[in-house]
C-alpha cells in the first residue's frame, strides 16, 4: 500500500496547477483505500507479485475519487472525510473537471498494463458505474422501489468497481475462469454490503465519525433498503411518513423516520441483508488457495458489517 501511494503521488502530477490541488485535496484525504487493498488482496492470494499490481491500484482508487467528486456535486454534499466536500471548498466546476482529470488519467495508466482484458473490465465497470447514477436518479423520491429495485443501483453504482478490483488481480495472476469467477463474485458481494451498510449508517451513524452529514439520503429521496423495509413492516401511518418523506425529500420529519426505521426492525432487517452479502463474500473467498492473503479477504469481510465509517 506505501508503494500505491508513492504512485498515486506520482500519477497526479499535472502541469496546471489547480489539477494538483484539488486531486490532493480529496485523494489524501484519509480514504480507506479498499479498493486498492482488494486488488493488492486478490493478487497476493493468486501468487502475482508483479509491478502492475501496484499501477492497477492506483488506477481502481482514481476511478473511485473520480467519482466522488462528481457524486458530491450531483448530490450537493458538503461534507467528506470529516471536512468540506471539494465542490464546497473549490466549487463544481473544479471538481467535476479534476474528476474528469483523474477518470482519464486512470485509462493512460491502464494502458501500461498491456492488456485488453484489463481495458475492456475497467471500461464496463466505468460505463455500468454511471448507468448506475443515471438510474439511481430515475429512481429518486419514488416510494414504490422494490428490493430488487434498490439492489440493481447498488450493485452498479458501488458494487461494480469491488468486482473489478478483486477480478482484476486474478486476471493478472493468469488465473483460470472459475477462480477469476469467485474473485469477481467476492468483490460483487462485498461491495452490495458495503453500500448496505453505507445505506444503514445514513439512520444509524455518528455525523463526526462518518465525517459526512447524516440524513443526506432521504434529503434526495433517496428509498434505501431501511426505507423500504421500514414501509413494508410498519403499519398504515409509518408506511405513510416514510412514504412522504421518500416523495418530498422533507427531513423536517427526520427523528421521526429514524425512529420508525429502528421500531419497525428494519435496520436491523438491513444489516441481516448485509450479512447474508458478507457471508456470500467469505463463501466465495473459500475458493482460493489457503494463504494469509486469502484469509485477509475472508476477515474483511466479517468485519465490514461493524464499518462506522
Ligand atoms: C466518473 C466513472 C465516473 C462516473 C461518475 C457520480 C458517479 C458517476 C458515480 C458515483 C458512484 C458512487 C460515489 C457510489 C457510492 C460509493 C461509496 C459508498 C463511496 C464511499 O466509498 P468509501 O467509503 O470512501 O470507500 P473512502 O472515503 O474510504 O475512499
Amino acid at each position: 500500500m506505501i508503494e500505491v501511494d508513492r504512485v498515486i503521488a506520482q500519477r497526479l502530477d499535472s502541469g496546471v496547477p489547480l489539477v494538483g490541488e484539488v486531486a490532493k485535496y480529496i485523494i489524501s484525504a484519509g480514504g480507506k483505500r479498499l479498493r486498492p487493498v482488494l486488488l493488492l488482496l486478490t493478487c497476493g492470494a493468486l501468487g502475482f507479485k508483479g509491478t502492475q499490481r501496484h499501477n492497477l491500484a492506483a488506477v481502481v482508487e482514481f476511478i473511485h475519487t473520480a467519482t466522488l467528486l462528481h457524486d458530491d456535486v450531483v448530490d450537493e454534499s458538503t461534507l467528506r472525510r470529516g471536512r468540506p466536500t471539494a465542490n464546497e471548498r473549490f466549487g463544481n466546476p473544479a471538481s467535476v473537471l479534476v474528476g474528469d482529470f483523474l477518470y482519464s488519467r486512470a485509462f493512460q495508466m491502464m494502458v501500461d498494463a498491456q492488456s485488453m482484458r484489463v481495458m475492456q473490465i475497467l471500461a464496463d465497470a466505468t460505463n455500468v458505474i454511471a448507468e448506475g447514477e443515471v438510474l439511481q436518479l430515475m429512481n429518486m423520491h419514488d416510494a414504490s422501489l422494490d428490493e430488487d429495485g434498490y439492489l440493481k443501483v447498488i450493485r452498479s453504482k458501488t458494487a461494480k468497481l469491488f468486482e473489478a478490483s478483486a477480478r482484476l488481480g486474478a486476471v493478472v495472476a493468469n488465473s483460470p475462469v472459475e477462480i477469476e469467477q469467485a474473485c469477481a463474485d467476492y468483490g460483487q458481494a462485498l461491495g452490495t454490503a458495503f453500500q448496505v451498510i453505507d445505506d444503514v449508517l445514513d439512520y444509524d451513524g455518528n455525523a463526526a465519525e462518518m465525517g459526512k452529514n447524516l440524513g443526506d439520503d432521504l434529503r434526495e429521496g433517496k428509498a434505501t433498503l431501511p426505507l423500504i423495509l421500514a414501509m413494508q413492516r410498519g403499519d398504515a401511518a409509518q408506511r405513510q411518513t416514510v412514504r412522504e418523506a421518500i416523495e418530498t425529500g422533507s427531513v423536517d420529519r427526520l427523528i421521526d423516520i429514524v425512529t420508525i426505521v429502528r421500531t419497525t426492525g428494519a435496520l436491523e432487517a438491513t444489516r441481516d441483508a448485509a450479512a447474508a452479502e458478507a457471508q456470500r463474500a467469505i463463501n466465495a473467498a473459500m475458493q482460493l488457495p489457503d494463504n494469509p492473503y486469502r484469509n485477509a479477504m475472508l476477515v474483511l469481510a466479517s468485519q465490514l458489517l461493524n464499518r462506522r465509517t
